[in-house]
């Protein structure tokens, strides 16, 4: 039988089980919100703007393991995606955006609304394309998912023509695909993970370094399992951390430019280094010639083009880490480790992370109260100082999840991105923890928040600086404050650094802006008043509370590994 471009849309979305779309109308996607109209068991989201739209596929997708669509038009609608797929392509989410396209005959005569959108995101992608046959487009859309969620997963790009979303055609969704020059690894090499063994087997300082891969792979109960077997210390980057309970004996903490002390000198001191699902960034990695460098390095990657590109490794393993986990635990053995188990702990417990610094209510205080409040829940994070400190304090262990864009480090991921993880998990309460930069780069998104009426916790940890930016200043630039300072007046000092006394002390007052959203706005200045502001927050069920935590402005956040310093060099206080 023949459909509509539209119709056969509709049916790709329902077989592959897609029961919420983010979307954003404009002429060259106006039918496809027509056939939309009609249809059942797809919920249309509608933030307001695209880039508010793809961070919250991006946390519906985090949070829940699912594949996040969007749908928006043609020229400026496609290009507002751009930093979202970037942002999901770093952190390795599966999304599929489908971008409006002017019709096939007017593409590259500059057309209204045109722009090359699979040309602007091939580099920041898995895959882009633009279909340019009818009978193209079911075959398209389904290898579009099948790229998007197998090996490591990403974002992928398909640009739809008006006139191919308006042409009949065949009605055939493809079962199954098979794509030349793509086939992502299922196995594990038996023989690299006895070699990997082995090492280990002789290693007097063995360490586990556990990636964002390990909980893109649902693998931490695996990991788990596998760090008590063998009794060795676990380090986490920020996105891995989670895959074992942060209270957990083994557990030692974050390394890289903001880990522990710990951790940071676990790594510089290791002899074998197992690590799992991680890219080696450089903001792991601190100077590159001094990162483990008493160590043989073992790596389970699932993309082949990440092992030995940054940091070169003795045995390479290409597998999904959870399968490759499930390998290693069928011949694991405990490991004589307990005194370098017990060393490392030891520095854990002579280097705690606090921020002593500081009086009256810190970052640290209200992350703990929400780690004492809060059973199960999702912690989503924006960048900056904010988002630190939450990696540093929050709690996390297989009920509690932290969505963070970890490696393009986008401002303004987290109010949107909370949307999108609440949505996929409407029993959980979800916090949001952000800076008042980052907060007001989504802002709009309050809107999408309140007419869906989500319970969201929003805390913005007010500082009235672009702190992270902020401290680096201070550190390294002689404290010249340029430019980050978000209440100053054009009539202000330049070298102002006390703030409140000749500009408003709020800029916005977030309170009345949550209010003028229908929100629920409070304000918190004082540590008794952080537990009454979460259980007011935790009693609303059908709106957000925005709480404004007004903290200290030049609050550091430390550890921390100036640029081209190895790890071990962290300035502690
Ligand atoms: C879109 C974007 N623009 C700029 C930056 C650079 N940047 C990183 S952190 C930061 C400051 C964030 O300030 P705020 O949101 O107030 O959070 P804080 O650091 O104070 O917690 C900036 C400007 C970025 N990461 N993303």
């Amino acid at each position: 039988m023949e459909m509509k471009g539209t119709s056969l849309f509709i049916k790709a979305l329902k077989e592959e089980g897609v029961d919420t779309l983010f979307a954003y109308p404009g002429g060259q996607v106006i039918d496809l919100f027509d056939a939309l109209y009609d249809s059942e068991g797809i919920e249309v989201i509608l933030p307001r703007h695209e880039q508010g739209l793809i961070h919250a596929a991006d946390g519906y997708a985090r949070s829940t393991g699912k594949v996040g669509v969007c749908l928006v038009t043609s020229g400026p609608g496609a290009t507002n995606l751009v930093t979202g797929i970037a942002t999901a392509n770093y952190d390795s989410v599966p999304l599929v955006c489908f971008t409006g396209q002017v019709p096939t005959h007017l593409i590259g005569n500059d057309a209204f609304q045109e722009v090359d959108i699979v040309g602007i995101s091939r580099n920041i992608c898995k895959h882009a394309i633009t279909v340019r046959d009818r009978k193209d487009l079911g075959r398209i859309i389904k290898e579009a998912f099948f790229i998007a969620r197998s090996g490591k997963p990403g974002p992928v790009v398909v640009d739809l023509p008006k006139d191919i979303q308006q042409a009949m055609g065949s009605d055939e969704y493809p079962k199954e695909v098979s794509i030349r020059g793509y086939k992502p690894n299922t196995g594990v090499h038996v023989g690299q993970v006895r070699r990997a063994l082995s090492i280990l087997s002789q290693a007097k300082k063995p360490l586990f370094l556990v990636g964002g891969g390990v909980n893109i792979a649902d693998a931490g109960r695996e990991f788990t399992r596998l760090a008590e077997l063998t009794g060795m210390p676990v380090i986490t980057t920020i996105m891995g951390k989670g895959a074992i309970p942060t209270n957990h004996p083994l557990y030692i903490g974050n390394i890289g430019i903001h880990g522990n002390y710990a951790a940071n000198r676990a790594i510089s001191e290791c002899d074998v280094l197992f690590s799992i699902g991680t890219r080696f960034n450089d903001r792991i990695t601190g100077k590159i010639t001094e990162f483990a460098k008493l160590a043989s390095i073992i790596h389970i990657d699932i993309d082949a083009a990440s092992i030995s590109r940054n940091i070169q490794v003795d045995i390479p393993i290409v597998a999904d880490a959870k399968t490759a986990i499930l390998k290693i635990l069928e011949e694991a053995e405990a490991l004589p480790v307990k005194e370098w188990t017990e060393e490392v702990q030891s520095w854990k417990q002579e280097y705690p992370l606090e921020m002593k610094k500081y009086e009256g209510m810190t970052p640290e205080i209200i992350i703990h109260k929400i780690n004492e409040k809060f059973r199960n829940l999702i912690v989503v994070t924006d960048v900056g100082q904010n988002q630190m400190w939450t990696t540093q304090y929050l709690e996390l262990d297989h009920n509690r999840k932290l969505l963070t864009s970890g490696g393009l480090g986008t401002m303004g991921y987290g109010l949107p991105a909370a949307i999108g993880a609440q949505l996929g998990n409407p029993g959980t309460p979800v916090v949001c923890i952000s800076g008042d930069g980052g907060m007001q780069m989504n802002i709009q998104e309050m809107a999408t928040a309140v007419a869906l009426e989500l319970p969201l916790i929003l805390c913005v940890f007010n500082n009235s600086y672009l702190g992270n930016v902020r401290q680096w200043q201070e550190m390294f630039y002689g404290g010249r404050y340029a430019y980050t300072c978000l209440t100053a007046r054009r009539s202000c000092a330049k070298d102002c650094k006390n703030p409140e006394k000749c500009c408003p002390k709020y800029s916005p007052d977030f309170v009345k802006l949550a209010e003028s959203y229908d929100a629920a706005g409070i304000r918190v200045e004082k540590t008794e008043d952080i537990d009454g502001a979460l259980e007011a927050a935790l009693k609303r069920t059908d709106a957000p509370t925005l709480i404004e935590f007004i903290i200290e402005p030049e609050a550091n956040v430390y550890p921390i590994v100036p640029t081209g310093k190895p790890l071990s060099e962290m300035v502690m206080d």
